[in-house]
C-alpha cells in the first residue's frame, strides 16, 4: 500500500535540503545534491536494496538479483529557486513503489533498480540531462571539461564528490535493462484542466540547447557616434527578439533566451561582448526550426558588423515513447481508477537517454499546477500517490 503521510514527510524532508520552504536551488553535482543522494539512498537501503553511485554521481539502488532489470526513477536537482517536485517526486515515488511492493512481498521476476539521475537540469555547467546522457553513453565529447560561473569543471565537481571525475565511466550496456519508468509532474496545465490526476507520454519534444557568443567593439559611450557602433548588446537583443518571432511562427515550437551575460558591463561602456542562452523545442520539425534561429543569428550579425559563435551544448531529437509500454502504463493508470491521457511532453526528461538507447521506456505524468522552474510548482499528495500505485503496478506488471 503506499504510504500517503510518509510521501508527503519525505517530499518535506527532501526539499530543505538545498531549499527553503517552496523553493528549491539544489543544482546538479553540488553537495546539496549529494545529501539528497545520501537521505533517498538510507531510505532503499534499509528495504533492502544495495545501493551504488556510478562515477557520474547517478545513485542506483538494486532489489533482486541478477538479470535485466527494470529501471524506474528521475532526478534529484533543481534549477536555481525551482520547485520542490520536478525530479523529486518521479524519485519520491519510485522509492514509495518499490516500498509498497516489498512490504506486500511481491515475488518479482526481474531485479528492478531505482534511480536518481544527477544533474538533469545542467543549470550549473549548461549540461541538460547529464547523469543519464552520462549512463547511457550519450554525452557529447569534452564534456567533463564544461565550467560553470566559478570557473569548476564538471571533471573537478565530481572528483570534489570522490568520484575520479570521468562521467564516460559510468557508461552501462542498456541490454542490461528490460524497461525504464519515470514518475513526473505535468509541469503544465493539461491534466488539471482536464481535471485528471495522471497522463502517460506519448512523446517528448526535441530540445537543442547552446551558448552563443556575440562578440562587437567595446567603445566609449559618449564619444562614439552610433553609426560607429558595433555594440554586441544591441545585436544580441534583436538576436533574441528573432528567436521569438520565429517560434511563435511555427506550430508546437518554443524558444528561450532564459540566460544573458554583457562584458565588460559598465553603463558607460559600448558592449564589447554578450553571450547568451538558447533552448530551441518541437514536437515536430525541430530541425527546422533550429537552422531557422541559426541562420536568423548569423544575418543580425552580418548585418550588425559582429561575429556570432554557436557552442551547441545538446540536441536531444523528438523521443517518441515505447508503444507496448505505454499499454502497460494504461493499464496501471487505469487500475487506480484513472482514465489517463496521452499527452506530448514540452519538458525534456532523462526518459529520453535510454528511449534513445533503445530501451523501452515509459513516462506517468502527475497532474501539477502553477507551472515549473518556479516555487509556485505543487503537486497534491493525493495525486501523487495515486502515481505511485500506477508505478508499483507498471513495475509488477512489468516484472513477475
Ligand atoms: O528543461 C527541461 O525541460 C527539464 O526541466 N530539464
Ligand atoms: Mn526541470
Ligand atoms: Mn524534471
Amino acid at each position: 500500500m503506499i504510504d500517503q503521510k510518509r510521501l508527503l514527510r519525505r517530499t518535506t524532508e527532501l526539499a530543505q535540503i538545498g531549499g527553503s520552504g517552496a523553493a528549491v536551488s539544489r543544482l546538479g553535482l553540488s553537495a546539496d545534491e549529494q545529501r539528497a543522494r545520501d537521505l533517498v539512498g538510507t531510505w532503499l537501503s534499509a528495504k533492502g536494496a544495495q545501493v551504488r553511485r556510478d562515477a557520474a554521481a547517478n545513485l542506483f539502488a538494486r532489489f533482486g538479483g541478477e538479470g535485466e532489470a527494470i529501471l524506474v526513477g528521475s532526478h534529484l536537482d533543481s534549477v536555481p529557486e525551482g520547485g520542490r517536485f520536478d525530479g523529486a517526486l518521479g524519485v519520491l515515488c519510485a522509492v514509495e513503489a518499490l516500498e509498497s511492493l516489498v512490504d506486500a512481498e511481491v515475488r518479482l521476476r526481474r531485479p528492478v533498480e531505482v534511480v536518481a539521475w544527477a544533474d538533469e537540469e545542467g543549470a550549473r555547467f549548461g549540461v541538460g540531462l547529464f547523469g543519464s546522457a552520462a549512463s547511457f553513453g550519450r554525452l557529447a565529447p569534452g564534456v567533463a571539461d564544461r565550467r560553470d560561473r566559478d570557473g569548476v569543471s564538471i571533471a573537478e565537481a565530481l572528483r570534489a564528490l570522490g568520484e575520479r571525475g570521468d562521467p564516460a565511466a559510468a557508461r552501462r550496456d542498456p541490454a542490461e535493462l528490460a524497461a525504464y519508468l519515470e514518475l513526473h509532474i505535468e509541469q503544465g496545465p493539461r491534466l488539471d484542466g482536464a481535471g485528471l490526476p495522471l497522463g502517460i507520454v506519448s512523446d517528448i519534444v526535441g530540445i537543442y540547447h547552446a551558448r552563443v557568443t556575440i562578440r562587437g567593439r567595446a567603445d566609449h559611450a559618449g564619444a562614439t557616434v552610433m553609426t560607429a557602433r558595433a555594440d554586441a548588446l544591441a545585436a544580441a537583443s534583436e538576436m533574441v527578439l528573432a528567436v521569438e518571432r520565429i517560434a511563435r511562427g511555427r506550430a508546437d515550437s518554443v524558444g528561450t533566451v532564459g540566460e544573458i551575460a554583457v562584458r565588460p558591463g559598465a553603463k558607460n561602456v559600448v558592449p564589447g561582448e554578450a553571450v547568451f542562452s538558447l533552448d530551441l523545442r518541437a514536437a515536430r520539425d525541430h530541425d527546422g526550426l533550429v537552422r531557422e534561429v541559426l541562420d536568423g543569428v548569423t544575418s543580425v550579425a552580418s548585418s550588425r558588423g559582429v561575429t556570432a559563435t554557436i557552442d551547441e551544448l545538446a540536441r536531444v531529437p523528438v523521443t517518441s515513447l515505447d508503444p507496448k509500454i505505454r499499454e502497460v502504463l494504461k493499464r496501471a493508470t487505469k487500475s487506480v481508477g484513472v482514465e489517463a491521457p496521452e499527452l506530448v511532453s514540452g519538458a525534456g526528461h532523462d526518459a529520453q537517454n535510454p528511449a534513445l538507447s533503445g530501451v523501452r521506456t515509459g513516462m506517468i505524468f502527475v497532474r501539477s499546477t502553477g507551472g515549473s522552474h518556479t516555487p509556485r510548482e505543487f503537486a497534491s499528495v493525493e495525486d501523487a500517490a495515486l502515481g505511485a500505485q500506477a508505478l508499483a503496478n507498471a513495475i509488477r506488471e512489468l516484472a513477475s
